[in-house]
């Protein structure tokens, strides 16, 4: 169970990016569940938390939930893999709850009649740095978004529908631009040959 320490401490001797200000900005990229890159977003440590820029294209016009899950694992078609909303508080889903929300949840984001989407987001109870809060805790995290609404209140998930889109947030996200989304394992097996 604890072997992701070593691993994550290994990625950071490769890439030697570990540092904070390499941090923010965090670029990513969204894939489909057919693996095409459907957009990007960057994420940026501010002072009240982590703004998420979001461009992407090829959605079906109108509201679309949009949120953070606690692993940067993007397994296509499902994105089964990302697993669960990022929650390191133990709260309930959903913005609009009284006991919510989870770190990760967002706002939905709205594609226009040619199904795209330019928008800015804030996670106010997160960050991009150490720490229980941080995007980037353990191997990191993922934003997935998905082809249904987010009702903001239905647990766990605001019955969001499908897994549609997702981007892994994890410190070399941006390194891996063109090719394939690989998981991290796969990543620094390669890389130690
Ligand atoms: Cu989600
Ligand atoms: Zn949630």
């Amino acid at each position: 169970m604890n072997r992701v320490i070593p691993i994550g401490f290994i990625i950071c001797l490769f890439l030697s990016a570990c540092s904070a200000d390499k941090r923010s900005p965090l670029n990513t990229s969204f894939y489909n569940g057919q693996g095409d890159k459907i957009g990007t977003a960057t994420l940026k440590e501010m002072s009240d938390g982590v703004q998420v820029k979001v461009k992407v294209e090829g959605l079906e016009p109108g509201p679309h939930a949009i949120h953070v899950h606690e692993f940067p694992k993007c397994k296509a078609p499902d994105f089964k893999s990302a697993g669960n909303h990022f929650n390191p508080m133990s709260k309930l889903h959903g913005l609009m709850n009284a006991e919510g929300a989870h770190a990760g949840d967002l706002p939905n984001i709205e594609a226009d009649s040619a199904g795209m989407v330019n928008a800015e987001l804030m996670l106010p109870d997160a960050t991009l740095k150490d720490g229980q809060k941080s995007l980037l805790r353990k191997e990191g995290t993922s934003l997935v978004i998905h082809s249904g609404v987010d009702d903001g209140m239905t647990q766990p998930a605001g019955d969001s529908g499908e897994r549609f889109a997702c981007a892994k947030i994890t410190l070399d996200a941006d390194k891996n631009e063109t090719s394939d989304p690989t998981e991290p394992m796969e990543k620094q097996k390669k890389s130690s040959k």
